[in-house]
């Protein structure tokens, strides 16, 4: 009689297409899978997983392992009918990182020079000189100072910005200035001239950009939002761009993904959108990680990145 072959479930809609082949191959003792139709629930021992329906791995009541593809793990923080005891690992991966920061130094160049003014110049046919200035006049302010955020900070510092940190609880020694906590927000606020948000949405961070924010923002701020949407408070943040308190916003992530069609920030003059693209999981890089977590589950060994469910991050 031959042995029942255990199952990993694959489930991300918005990954490069290969991922699954790519982990059928590299785990060949496994049937990888991507719907559970037909499968029996106890023979799946692992799901690799971004962006699941809430309630999918419910039944999985034999899991070893849930893997998130990203770097975020809000999705599965959020699903209260996760089997339970199953460790959750996120991904940590250089090439993740490195394209987050190359989005967030892309983005943050435009907002210097004032790209914004200008294409808007250009839409009009005005000819709207404006002078270089020296990325050292402006301060960016990351938000968040975990593996992404520590890259996009140093390497903006590469490019020559002044940059200031913020982080919910104290980071030293990280070769730039960076503060804590609420009583750090108010001075980090008199520093920053374009913000990064990469804070991971928790019941702490939700809305952390909300009115009193930014009425503490320097005139003419800036602000890029590679986090998560709940971050912002879309009411406020409106109100800030219609009332000159911030100059630009750029919004790579949103509360309703796709942003929905007619979402009054598709319009906005002050608002770049980009569809949840500043980053992106690639096999080339994260597939070792993925294949060596998935097996050092299966062995009862501990997996590397795990979440704290319980901090939501
Ligand atoms: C992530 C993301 O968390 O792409 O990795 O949003």
């Amino acid at each position: 009689m031959s042995a029942v072959r255990n199952v990993l479930l694959f489930h991300s809609p918005t990954s490069v297409r290969s991922w699954r082949d790519d982990l059928a191959r590299a785990l060949p003792e496994f049937d990888v899978v991507d719907s559970l139709d037909g499968i029996a629930p106890e023979r799946v021992a692992a799901a690799v997983v971004w962006r699941y329906p809430p309630g999918l791995l419910q039944s999985l009541t034999r899991l070893r392992l849930i893997q998130v593809l990203g770097a975020g793990v809000d999705h599965v923080v959020a699903d209260d009918r996760l089997p339970p005891g199953v460790p959750v690992a996120r991904l940590v991966d250089e090439s993740l990182s490195r394209c987050m920061s190359l989005y967030v130094a892309m983005q943050a160049i435009a907002l210097h020079r004032r790209e914004p003014e200008l294409r808007r110049a250009q839409l009009e046919g005005r000819w709207t000189y404006i002078h270089p200035r020296h990325p050292s006049k402006t301060c960016v302010g990351v938000m968040g100072l975990g593996v992404l955020g520590l890259d996009c900070a140093r390497t903006l510092l590469g490019l020559g910005f002044t940059v200031a940190g913020w982080s919910r609880t104290p980071k030293p020694d990280l070769g730039f200035p960076s503060l804590a906590g609420g009583d750090g927000l108010e001075e980090f606020q008199r520093q920053v001239d374009c913000y990064v948000l990469l804070l991971p949405i928790t019941p702490a961070t939700e809305r952390i950009v909300d009115r009193t924010f930014l009425a503490r923002a320097k005139p003419g701020a800036t602000l890029i939002n590679v986090g998560r949407g709940g971050l912002v408070d879309d009411d406020a943040l409106v109100e800030a761009l219609d009332g000159d308190r911030l100059g630009h916003a750029v919004l790579d992530v949103f509360r309703t993904e796709p942003l929905p069609a007619g979402h009054r920030f598709w319009r906005h003059p002050r608002i770049t959108i980009t569809p949840h693209n500043s980053s992106g999981t690639d096999p080339a890089t994260a597939l070792v990680q993925v294949v060596a977590n998935v097996r050092r589950a299966l062995a009862g060994e501990r997996p590397e990145n795990l979440v704290d469910l319980s901090r939501g991050y």
